[in-house]
């Protein structure tokens, strides 16, 4: 489905139109990957639109381009404020906010040390990433015949244009091959994540997600799960899956924001029994959560106006 747009689009401190908001063809980071970006959610609560766990994000962006060895022009505070008058901007209830931090028109080559950093926000309205009833349904999932990246290959803590090189080979894959979703393993052969989501499996009711040392992004929806999980008296580890976990885990769910929570209903046509009774428990509480609805998570939802 075609972008739908919406009026304004925050570039290098200034709200410029939708249309307006474009770069050069020689901008650094379209011809190597160069760049570092973030995907947060806004949603409709009681006291206007608010933005999930906001400064968290903008943190992560700040940690990605850390690891890039990029210097952003921004405070994490400027660029939450600005992320804030982006969503008012858009007078929808909800939408999905894209910050992204890229190497600009000015140089070309390798050396990154002479590019000058810019810096865009940009909300858009996204449904449901895996489906509406992804969560009632499940997705079907597919092991990638694509390694998640290596540490000392391009490093997958670190959230870089680059790295969803990767993401898109698996995706596309495991969607020509009738799958809705694919898992990445790391080069060692443990369970990473998806393409763009965490997983978590259940196994002997403890309820498992692979570290960031496994090739994981460290989710904050996976953080919030935990916490959620935790708050229902679950036991939740962070630690390493095999893919045998998967083939016969109790549940398999996976979350990020653009996905939410999603229940698995196989990996590689093992089915795994869905949707299961964790998933559902904290899927409920979580889409409650993010609309302000819970008050002990309130302090997540970060109000844009
Ligand atoms: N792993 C990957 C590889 C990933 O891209 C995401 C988010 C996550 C885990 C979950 O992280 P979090 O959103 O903090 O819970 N993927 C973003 C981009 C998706 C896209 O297709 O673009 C997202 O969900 O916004």
């Amino acid at each position: 489905m075609p972008i739908q747009t919406t009026p304004k689009i925050w570039m290098n401190g200034e709200l410029v139109d939708w249309d307006k908001a474009q770069v050069h063809v020689l901008t650094h980071t379209l011809h190597y990957g160069t760049g570092v970006f973030e995907g947060i959610r806004a949603y409709p609560t009681a006291d206007g639109p608010a933005v999930f766990r906001l400064t968290e994000h903008i943190k992560r962006l700040f940690n990605s381009a850390h690891i890039l060895g990029m210097e952003i022009p921004y405070t994490v505070e400027e660029l939450v404020e600005a992320t804030k008058i982006t969503v008012a901007s858009t007078g929808l209830p909800g939408c999905y906010v894209r910050p992204l931090a890229y190497y600009g028109y000015g140089e070309m080559g390798l050396n990154t040390l002479p590019c000058r950093t810019d810096v865009a926000i940009a909300c858009w309205p996204w449904g449901a990433y895996l489906g509406d009833d992804a969560v009632s349904k499940g997705v079907r999932m597919k092991i990638s015949s694509w390694t998640r990246h290596d540490h000392n290959t391009m490093p997958p803590a670190a959230k870089t244009v680059g790295n969803y090189v990767n993401s898109s080979l698996a995706k596309v894959e495991a969607l020509k091959a009738g799958y809705d979703e694919a898992i990445m393993l790391a080069p060692n052969g443990l369970v990473a994540e998806c393409t763009g989501e965490n997983i978590f499996a259940v196994r002997n009711d403890i309820m498992i997600t692979p570290p960031l040392s496994a090739g994981a992004l460290e989710g904050i929806t996976q953080n919030s799960v935990m916490t959620i999980a935790r708050d229902l008296g679950y036991d939740v580890r962070v630690d390493n899956l095999a893919r045998s976990d998967l083939y016969i885990a109790e549940e398999i769910f996976v979350c990020g924001t653009a996905a939410e929570i999603s229940s698995v209903n196989s990996v590689d046509d093992r089915a795994v029994p869905c949707p299961g009774p964790k998933t559902q428990a904290i899927a409920e509480i979580y889409l409650d959560a993010v609309k302000g609805k819970v008050d002990k998570y309130k302090h997540w939802c970060e109000l844009a106006v």
